[in-house]
Order: structure tokens, then C-alpha cells, then sequence
């Protein structure tokens, strides 16, 4: 069998549910595509679910190149595998595929799900030989310390969010985009909220959070997720399609974004609640204060996850910012004991958390990038150096 080209790389992604999986798979096959200049297949088990977030993706075609990347179904017993293989989230790989690997002696790693507790260091890099093929599996853990493998973020990320929040008219025509410009323009210091969150967020403490709030607030919410606009705000008034309101608050509803303008909606707002792992990581490189709702987990280990971002994401605050950012966190996740405050808070002190928010994106991304760690990591595993 001929040895596939060192610099060709398949990706497996499996989605289980959300968006998460093919959110975090497509944004890092692109950048391993254009940063790394890799020749990359993304295999994806379900195309219809993909398209939410690969638009383009023709569910028709069983390879497509797009964005750079070729794009395929699930491979057939014939797929010949290239020569690293990056499993994504123990999504498992197809038998006949793996057999092929280990004729051809491909370098196999497992992206592991991001997590800021202590031992994800001591299991980052390391081998897992695997009991019925003669083959490693690698564990590659993302993570907030140099000594894991890293957060996603491309090269030009934060010039790019600098360059639209320094720009009013580019600000102007993405507020456009979004149908959003009359809101803006009806009062450009009202407070700016984006609420991407799991139903099971304590979304009644928000509202009465902003109620409460000296100050005109725009709520954008993906209309599509979660619970149905109608329940969650029942005695909104209807403006018009998109909009609702009650008194100081206006909540305007958005299609499911692309991933480029979701992420000028978190440059732009002064607050974003977000969820599970990569609208976590877009919102801390956007610089501007959030709050993040983990992925529900049996016996509260979502909150112990919780605790450990925030325990390490916190370091180098002051007691005044750590105290405003674990109260709103927990009140966001009805942790037990939760501070029905804490929000409210959080809310009165946006300059404050605006300025440790920045600080903390910046101070992050002083550590290399996740694709870059991740080629550096299958590097050395081809020079035997892991
Ligand atoms: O959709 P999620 O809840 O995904 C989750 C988590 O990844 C979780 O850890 C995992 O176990 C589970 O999936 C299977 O949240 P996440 O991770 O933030 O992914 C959302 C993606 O959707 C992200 O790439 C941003 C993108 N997005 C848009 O592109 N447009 C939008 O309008 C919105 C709201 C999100």
C-alpha cells in the first residue's frame, strides 16, 4: 500500500446533538486548511444537521470541496485514510478504516472535549495504545495553560473584531445585516445582550435582572434554539415578526447566524451568555464580558466544570470581578445556594468585567493556537518525539 502524503489530514466528526461537534470541526479543519496549508477531508456522519452550519454543503454530493476543505460522507470500506487521522471527540473511527490506518501506519489523535480542570494537564499528549490493533490513539486536550493543547483562534481573529468595533460605519452595515439597524439607531446606548443558552438557564432571573436595570437593553436571541420566543417571553408585546417588548426591554429575534456573523454579534454586544464549548471560546476572544452555561452533565459535573473555568479564568482579577463573575455564573446555572442578585450585579458593573474581559483575551492569546499546537503535536509524533 502507498503511504499517503504527510501533509494530508482527515477529520471525523460524529454529531451527537447542538451544534458544538460540527461547529468546532468545521472552524478547525478551515484553519488547518488555510493557516496550516494541510490538504483536509472532513468526513461527517450527518450532512443535514451540518448544514446549519456548513450552509454551502450540498447534502446531494458525497464530496465536496468548500472553503478549502473537502468535505465527505462517512467513508465506505474503500476509503483510504490519509496520513494523520484526527478523531474528534471520541467519535469513534470505521473498522475497515482503521485497519487501513495501521497498514499504512497513520498517526492517530483524539481532539478531547475543552475542559479548565486540573488533570486535563497530566492527560494532555498521551498515548493509548490500543488492545485489539496493533495502533495509538493520542489524547489531544485543548485547554487554558500552555501545557495542554490550547484554544481554537485564527491568526487574524482579534484584528478582525478590532477592526469592526473601531468601525462604526462597518458596525452600521452589520447591524444591517442582521435587519437589526432601526433598533440600534432607535437608541444606540441601549445595553446589548446576546442569549445563546440551554433551556434549563435561569432565564427568569435575567429578565427580571434587566427589568429591574436603570437602562434601555436589547436582547438578541437565536429564535431557532431553544424554547419558543412565545413561552419564554409571554407578556411581551409584539412589535413586528422579529421584535418584542416590554418597557425598557426589546427582544430582537435572529435566524441561526453563520459562524462569521455570530461572531461579530459577539464582538458588537456588551454582553453574551453562551453555552456548551465553542461559542464559550468565540466569547472569550471577543474581549467582551459572558457568561457561560456548561453542557448539562449527570450529578452536577457540569458545575464543577464550571467552577474550574472560573477558578482559573479568574486568577488575575480583583476580588470585587471574581465575586461578580462566580455569582452571575452560578445564579445563570441554579447552582445550589445561587445569589438571586447575582445577575442583576453583574449588570451594574459591566465596565468593570468590560476591562477583565479585554485583558483576559488578550493575555490568552499570547499562547499559541490550538491548530498550531495540534501540528506541532503530530510533528513530533512523526519524528517519534511523544
Ligand atoms: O450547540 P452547542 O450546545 O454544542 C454542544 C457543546 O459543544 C457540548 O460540549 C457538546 O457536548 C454538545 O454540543 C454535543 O454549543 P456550542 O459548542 O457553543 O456550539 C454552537 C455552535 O453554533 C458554535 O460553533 C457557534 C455556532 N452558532 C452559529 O454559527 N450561529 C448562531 O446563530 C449561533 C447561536 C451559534
Amino acid at each position: 500500500m502507498t503511504k499517503p502524503a504527510l501533509f494530508s489530514w482527515d477529520v471525523f466528526c460524529k454529531i451527537v446533538d447542538n451544534h458544538g461537534d460540527i461547529g468546532i470541526c468545521w472552524r478547525l479543519c478551515r484553519q488547518l486548511a488555510s493557516e496550516q496549508g494541510l490538504s483536509v477531508r472532513l468526513f461527517v456522519d450527518d450532512w443535514l444537521a451540518a448544514k446549519n452550519i456548513i450552509p454551502q454543503l450540498d447534502p446531494t454530493i458525497e464530496q465536496q470541496s468548500l472553503a478549502g476543505v473537502t468535505v465527505c460522507a462517512w467513508p465506505n470500506d474503500t476509503t483510504l485514510p490519509s496520513a494523520t487521522v484526527l478523531e474528534t471527540l471520541s467519535c469513534g473511527l470505521p473498522q475497515a478504516y482503521l485497519e487501513k490506518m495501521v497498514a499504512q501506519q497513520a498517526h492517530w489523535i483524539n481532539l478531547e472535549y475543552l475542559s479548565a480542570e486540573d488533570w486535563v494537564a497530566s492527560f494532555h499528549g498521551k498515548p493509548s495504545p490500543q488492545a485489539q490493533l496493533p495502533i495509538t490513539r493520542h489524547f489531544f486536550f485543548p485547554g487554558f495553560e500552555l501545557n495542554t493543547g490550547g484554544l481554537i483562534r485564527e491568526a487574524s481573529l482579534l484584528a478582525q473584531s478590532n477592526a469592526l468595533i473601531n468601525n462604526t460605519s462597518e458596525q452600521a452595515r452589520f447591524w444591517q445585516t442582521l435587519g437589526c439597524e432601526q433598533t440600534i439607531a432607535n437608541d444606540p446606548t441601549c445595553l446589548r445582550i446576546s442569549l445563546f443558552c440551554y433551556p434549563q438557564a435561569n432565564i427568569k432571573n435575567l429578565l427580571e435582572s434587566l427589568q429591574r436595570l436603570d437602562q434601555a437593553v436589547t436582547l438578541f436571541f437565536p429564535a431557532s434554539l431553544l424554547n419558543s420566543a412565545d413561552s419564554l417571553f409571554p407578556d411581551f408585546e409584539k412589535q413586528d415578526g422579529q421584535r418584542l417588548r416590554k418597557a425598557k426591554l426589546s427582544v430582537q429575534l435572529l435566524p441561526f447566524l453563520s459562524q462569521t456573523d455570530y461572531d461579530r454579534l459577539l464582538w458588537s454586544c456588551d454582553l453574551n451568555f453562551v453555552r456548551g464549548e465553542d461559542s464559550w471560546v468565540r466569547a472569550i476572544w471577543a474581549g467582551q464580558p459572558f457568561i457561560w452555561q456548561p453542557y448539562l452533565q449527570n450529578e452536577g459535573t457540569h458545575l464543577k466544570k464550571m467552577q474550574a473555568f472560573l477558578q482559573r479564568y479568574t486568577q488575575h482579577a480583583n476580588t470585587d470581578v471574581i465575586d461578580l463573575l462566580l455569582g452571575a455564573h452560578n445564579t445563570w446555572s441554579d447552582a445550589p445556594g445561587h445569589d438571586g442578585l447575582a445577575i442583576f450585579n453583574a449588570l451594574l458593573h459591566m465596565a468593570e468585567l468590560k476591562t477583565y474581559a479585554a485583558q483576559e483575551s488578550d493575555r490568552l492569546a499570547q499562547q499559541p493556537d490550538l491548530a498550531s499546537k495540534l501540528l506541532c503535536f503530530s510533528e513530533n509524533l512523526k519524528e517519534n518525539k511523544v
